[in-house]
């Protein structure tokens, strides 16, 4: 058994703060004085906190939450594979159900509405753990299925799993031909045009879809029907002159090509996608360290032959073993994704802030086990810079094909944080990082996560592509953790570095705000993008900061802290409002602190909001989500969050702000 690596049960199961909170001076009652000593008790107690977390071997790494479809896909992989058994099975249906909202639904983030594919899988999982469709959970959850349109109205994903055991025609999804790992990486919607995960997650599906494979039903699901008689209602065609009705009758020729497909070509391209996916299996078994493709690689090796004894098999199952996370003994939680890297850097950044020496010997021990993560072979990134020499970080453990270059701007800050003993040795891995994070710049100036360029239009109109971001374009948060680790190397004025910050300065929203691709959502934006241009040299007057301070200043909330709920992704109206949390407080307050703000009324208001709802073991709750995996399809509860970038920000006021203050009044 695994045992959860977070705070226990209490990580999962937050309590209200108000039972252990700390009494802390309140906004606008302190004075400066007293706002200091407040921030010094909470770095002290959070500093030591986050100290007591880091493993032996040197890293840290939160649980990341995501929501039920990890678990209840992993429960379908096992009933598909054969290998389900009862302890998993009721440990993980303990899960699910704790997670269901009063009106029968599953979320995909905490306070979220019900959710319509989350909520189908997470019913089918607890049909496969025993549930009855008359338990009193079970029927509230299928009326609200039935009434929101049922399967027919749920993604493509969800549609393929229930298609694995017959409860939904194959011949009623998108079709997604084996052959398209033959398009060259010129060639319109070749594999390469694809996000990284995307990419992960089509090729060993294409497999699976070709074959279409049906796992006998335990049950029957009529009760997830809108109409059982008409499972799949017809839809109307789009326009044919349009992106939509183009590629819905390309759609309609992929399902006759299905029929005709030269059988030879068929079994070659299904072996060449079997052979793409197991040069990409890493060595522990997983692929890209993500879930869902190695879900999807173990169901079509296994379809293409790979027996469950097989090492390949063996290896990933494995591997997907590890993503569980028990809270307790009897509930267990799939995790999409496990971060060390990332909750590595941000510790050590934090700790560096609040004022652990540069050579305490467990900063050392970090930049000690990130050294030996750095990823010095191509990757798939290669296909787009080849000539491209390596030297990025990934996210996760194991996950050498796909460094990215956010975790390596963020793991050259913090390795620049430590004193080591070897100093030549982390200025070599500084310099490959540098040179690599450089040569990933796209043309337009800016920085995605995992590929140069990937900017495609076209895979986002594939009918099959329903769900989620399926294209890495340059994004505002990564291209300003690229432009700030570039400024702190000296290179400001490197046209690298100043092409980068070009394109932030544009891509500053009309409010002030700029948006968060992988962070929840203008808070994030703007938490990354101000540091980072004050970094470049930016002084505090610059216009584009001062609009960036007035507009947080504007949607600060009257308890003091920051909150922003996903829905700020579809609906405008949201941007900028919710909850004050620990982590978007903490974002605020580090574009406010870098723009030289420390003696704002703001910043007092802020950092006494996070002395105030600082538990007494020196954490944070944060039930909210606060990551972005795919904005609005896609959230992540980074359960690190809460704790590393509140203490960098009371960290930056206690010992930065004064610098940063400093600077400002001198470019006055
Ligand atoms: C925060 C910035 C670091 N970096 C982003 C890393 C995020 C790590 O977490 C995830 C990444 C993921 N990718 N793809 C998926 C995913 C999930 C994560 C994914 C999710 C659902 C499906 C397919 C893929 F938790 Br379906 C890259 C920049």
């Amino acid at each position: 058994m695994t045992a959860t690596t977070d705070d226990s049960a209490g990580s999962v199961h937050p309590q209200p703060p108000s039972a252990t909170t700390v009494a802390a001076p309140q906004p606008g009652a302190a004075g400066e004085r007293e706002t200091l000593v407040a921030a010094r008790a909470a770095a002290e107690r959070a500093t030591a906190h986050l100290l007591d977390r880091q493993d032996e071997a040197g890293w840290w790494k939160g649980d990341l939450e995501t929501n039920v479809t990890m678990d209840a896909e992993d429960l379908m992989l096992r009933e598909f594979l054969g290998i389900r058994d009862e302890r998993t099975t009721a440990a993980a249906a303990r899960w699910i159900r704790s997670q269901q909202q009063t009106d029968g639904t599953w979320n995909t983030f905490h306070g979220g509405p019900g959710e319509l594919s989350a909520t189908i899988e997470a019913y089918v999982a607890l049909r496969l753990a025993g549930d009855t469709p008359d338990a009193p959970h079970m029927a509230t959850a299928s009326a609200w299925v039935r009434e929101q349109g049922g399967i027919a109205a749920s993604r493509v994903f969800t549609r393929i799993w229930l298609a694995l055991f017959g409860w939904w025609k194959w011949e009623d999804l998108p079709e997604l031909p084996p052959e398209l790992i033959y398009f060259p990486s010129w060639f319109p919607l070749n594999i390469y045009d694809f996000g990284c995960w995307a990419r992960q997650t089509i090729v060993p599906l294409t497999v699976v879809s070709s074959e279409r494979p049906v796992h006998p039903a335990p049950f029957t699901l009529d009760e997830l029907h809108a109409d059982p008689s008409q499972p799949n209602p017809p839809r109307p065609l789009a326009r044919p002159f349009t992106w939509d009705g183009a590629f819905q009758r390309l759609d309609k020729a992929m399902h006759l090509y299905h029929k005709v497909a030269f059988r030879p070509l068929r079994r070659a391209a299904r072996k060449r996608a079997a052979d793409w996916i197991i040069q990409r299996q890493e060595n522990d078994g997983c692929w890209g360290g993500i879930q869902p493709p190695a879900v999807y690689s173990v169901i079509a090796l296994h379809l293409l032959g790979y027996g469950l004894d097989h090492p390949v098999i063996v290896a990933g199952l494995k591997a997907l073993d590890e993503f569980a996370v028990w809270p307790d003994d009897e509930t267990r939680m799939i995790e999409a994704c496990q971060s060390p890297v990332w909750d590595t850097c941000l510790s050590v950044i934090a700790l560096a802030d609040a004022g652990v020496p540069a050579d305490d010997p467990r900063l050392v021990k970090a930049a000690d086990w990130l050294l030996a993560e750095q990823v010095l072979a191509d990757g798939d990134w290669s296909v787009r810079k080849p000539d491209l020499a390596p030297g990025g970080w990934a996210f996760e453990f194991h996950n050498d094909n796909y460094p990215d270059t956010d975790d390596t701007a963020e793991v050259v800050l913090a390795l620049r944080r430590v004193t080591h003993p070897e100093q030549a040795k982390v200025d070599d891995a500084v310099e490959k990082a540098v040179r690599w994070t450089a040569g990933m710049q796209s043309k337009n100036g800016a920085w995605g996560a995992f590929d140069a360029d990937n900017t495609s239009p076209l895979p986002n109109k594939l009918p099959f592509c329903d769900f989620g971001e399926v294209i890495d374009p340059p994004s505002a948060d990564v291209t300003a953790h690229v432009v700030e680790m570039l400024s702190y190397e000296g290179l400001a004025q490197d046209p690298h570095a100043r092409r980068g910050v070009a394109w932030l300065l544009a891509e500053q929203e009309a409010n002030g705000a700029w948006f968060g691709r992988w962070g929840v959502n203008y808070v994030y934006g703007t938490g990354s993008a101000v540091p980072a241009l004050a970094a470049a040299g930016l002084p505090a007057s610059h216009p584009a900061i001062r609009r960036a301070v007035t507009w947080l200043e504007s949607v600060q909330n009257d308890d003091g802290g920051w909150g922003e709920d996903l829905r700020s992704y579809p609906d405008p109206e949201w941007i900028a409002r919710g909850n004050s949390t620990a982590s978007q407080t903490a974002w605020a307050l580090l574009a406010l602190l870098a723009a030289g703000e420390a003696e704002s009324k703001a910043v007092e208001r802020g950092v006494l909001w996070l002395a105030r709802t600082q538990l007494e073991d020196g954490s944070w709750d944060e039930p909210e989500f606060t990551g972005t995996g795919f904005p609005w399809d896609f959230s992540i509860n980074y359960h690190l969050y809460r704790q590393v970038f509140p203490l960098t920000a009371l960290g930056r006021y206690l010992h930065g702000g004064a610098d940063a203050l400093e600077r400002s009044r001198r470019e006055d």
